[in-house]
């Protein structure tokens, strides 16, 4: 294929973007045509070819191969999904050794797929955070910015890379990702059903009290009384993903997915620059439905901003307190890559690999973010004494690092000096506070003040 030629090849209305060929297909393009564009993709299975799990976990005639996964895991233990219960908009769990389940699986094939304990699902198993030496595949280079993954590997804690496996029939219902994160998902056998809606159309698929549905294909969705605006929401797109392909799922698209074979996935959640801002509003979002909850008790209540981030920690496995030690952990490392290849400044032309640009638009996202939060009034009213650094002195740490490498970005260093000293007058003074909000309101703020720019 000709260098020149874009390899994203179908972006017809209702269509996926498919890409075949993994030497052609460039970093820079998926950038631009998927992150930022926030749009779904289909990656060949020529991008999944050289892990060994596509081989060592997987039968000659493709099917998931037990008797490996026994010998190498079958003492390991597992979450699984019960997929004929419902509780809330999700499957109950229960953790069991991955030797029951497979015998489970085994039993339940043999018995044309029926069995006193339902279709159960084996999902989120965290594969690499148990067995970190068993390198079976490697993160394409596509999905290597992951903000989220290296927070949590640099803090030891835990991660957001999983394995699915479940026979065909089992699946996961109506959600989205968690913290609108975007995800990656290749079929190491198997293939998946995927009925993919934009941001927003999901909106149109609540019930008249507001909830939104299990089961996309439900029935009652047709039924006006309960479901006044489907009508309104257009078909998804519906996307067959073959073994070996991998799909891009883009950040707050809501998905319901089915195992049309017996299949197993790999799949990651991320954020980087590109969707920090989307985890930034929901986070937002969510700590106002804390608010407007336990609104009742704002007054008689001690403490009652710090209940709601417990709550919203409780809720969404973060509150705002980590997210910012999430972005202070960023960018330091991002300032100590400048630091140490301060003199390496050349770039791959073809941009096949995230580069040297990529670390300054990480700082310069990072800037844009920690404006947004130093300016919002919650964040404000948590006690400063529990950021290290404290976020005015993480501004300074970035506009440091950023003034010898970031010629022409005053904008953003004149910003930062602003938002500094707002931060400090407004946790003394509630009119600076108004003043802040409405110089971070979501939609506007910094993007009006043309500091926002989605380029590497
Ligand atoms: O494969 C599945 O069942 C669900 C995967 C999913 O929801 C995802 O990768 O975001
Ligand atoms: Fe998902």
């Amino acid at each position: 294929m000709d260098e020149e030629t874009p390899q994203i090849i179908s972006t017809a209305r209702g269509h996926v973007h498919r890409v075949e060929d993994p030497d052609t297909f460039t970093y820079d393009e998926f950038f631009h045509k998927c992150l930022i564009a926030n749009s779904p993709c289909l990656f060949s299975a020529a991008f999944s070819r050289s892990w060994s799990s596509r081989r060592s976990w997987v039968t000659p005639d493709n099917k998931p191969d037990w008797e490996h996964l026994l010998r190498v895991f079958g003492d390991a233990v597992v979450p699984v999904a019960n997929c004929d219960v419902k509780e809330y908009n999700a499957n109950p769990k229960e953790l069991l050794p991955l030797r029951e389940y497979i015998a489970y699986w085994r039993e339940y094939t043999e018995n044309d797929r029926h069995s006193a304990r339902g279709c159960l699902y084996l999902k989120d198993w965290h594969m690499r955070r148990d067995f970190p030496d068993h390198d079976v595949y490697d993160t394409p280079v596509y999905f290597s910015s992951d903000w989220l993954n290296e927070y949590w590997d640099a803090i030891a804690v835990d991660d957001y890379r999983f394995v699915y496996m479940g026979p065909a029939g089992s699946w996961t219902p109506f959600h989205a990702d968690v913290f609108r994160s975007y995800s990656w998902s290749a079929n190491l056998c198997g293939r998946k059903k995927w009925l993919l809606f934009p941001p927003g159309q999901e909106e149109h698929l609540r019930d008249c009290s507001g909830r939104l549905p299990y089961d996309v294909t439900a029935p009652s969705l047709q039924n006006t009384g309960l479901h006044p605006n489907t009508h309104r929401c257009p078909p998804p797109l519906e996307v067959i993903q073959e073994a070996g392909e991998i799909i891009f799922v883009p950040s707050g698209w809501h998905h319901q997915v089915y195992n049309l074979d017996d299949t197993i996935s790999i799949n990651h959640n991320w954020v980087n620059g590109c969707n920090v801002s989307v985890m930034w509003r929901f986070l937002q979002a969510e700590l106002s439905a804390v608010q407007r909850e336990i609104s009742e008790w704002r007054e008689s209540m001690d403490g009652w901003e710090q209940h709601c981030q417990i709550i919203l920690k409780s809720c969404t496995g973060i509150d705002y307190n980590e997210f910012y030690t999430f972005l202070t952990i960023i960018a330091q490392r991002r300032i100590q890559t400048l630091e140490d290849k301060h003199e390496d400044t050349r770039q791959d032309p073809k941009m096949m690999a995230p580069g040297p640009r990529h670390v300054q638009f990480d700082l310069r996202k990072i800037v844009e973010t920690l404006i947004l939060l130093m300016s919002n009034i919650d964040f404000q009213k948590l006690e400063p004494e529990s950021f290290h650094p404290r976020p005015e002195e993480l501004l300074h740490q970035l506009q440091s690092a950023t003034q010898s490498s970031l010629p022409g970005q005053q904008a953003v260093l004149q910003i930062s000096d602003f938002a500094a000293d707002l931060y400090q007058a407004s946790r003394r003074c509630c009119r600076s506070r108004i003043l802040l909000q409405i110089f971070s309101r979501p939609a506007g703020g910094a993007a009006d003040l043309g500091l926002c720019s989605n380029t590497l």
